[in-house]
């Protein structure tokens, strides 16, 4: 846990210091503000290497908690039946992914992923986020067979 979030903070670190870089080579302002900006809300480049893929564990399918606010990313998603979700959470606070009904109820501290198994019948599925559930934090899961 303390090793995972110091890692983070290490890629940070280095986002900060590849954009700071970025900023000084580049001469025209409006560029490199234009570029720091597009950075921002996404994952740069530079920390592919730190996030789990969804083929590193084996996954058919990624869930991202909490990164733009109190939201999963995609928030419709579609796998086969027996299939596992790398649900990570990448956000400063604590979030479940949990199939009301299901015995799925996955907590994940700050910067904790998990594999979960869908051994789910076919069909449509709500997924909540049991403690942000009422500013929206859900979503729809498409189990097929
Ligand atoms: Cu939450």
């Amino acid at each position: 846990m303390l090793l995972r979030r110091a890692v983070r903070f290490h890629w940070a670190l280095i986002a900060l210091l590849v954009a700071t870089v970025a900023c000084s080579q580049t001469s025209s302002g409006a560029s490199a503000g234009s570029s720091a900006g597009a950075s921002a809300g996404t994952q740069p480049t530079a920390s592919a290497g730190a996030r789990p893929t969804a083929t590193g564990s084996a996954a058919a399918a990624s869930l991202v908690q909490g990164v733009g606010g109190l939201v999963f990313t995609p928030p419709r998603l579609s796998i086969k039946k027996g299939a596992k979700i790398l649900v990570s959470d990448e956000s400063f606070f604590q979030h479940t992914f949990t199939i009301p009904g299901t015995p799925i109820d996955v907590i994940n501290d700050p910067g904790q992923f998990q594999t979960v198994t869908i051994d789910l019948p076919a069909g449509t599925y709500l997924f909540v986020c049991t403690i942000h559930q009422s500013q929206g934090m859900k979503g729809t899961l498409i189990v097929t067979a």
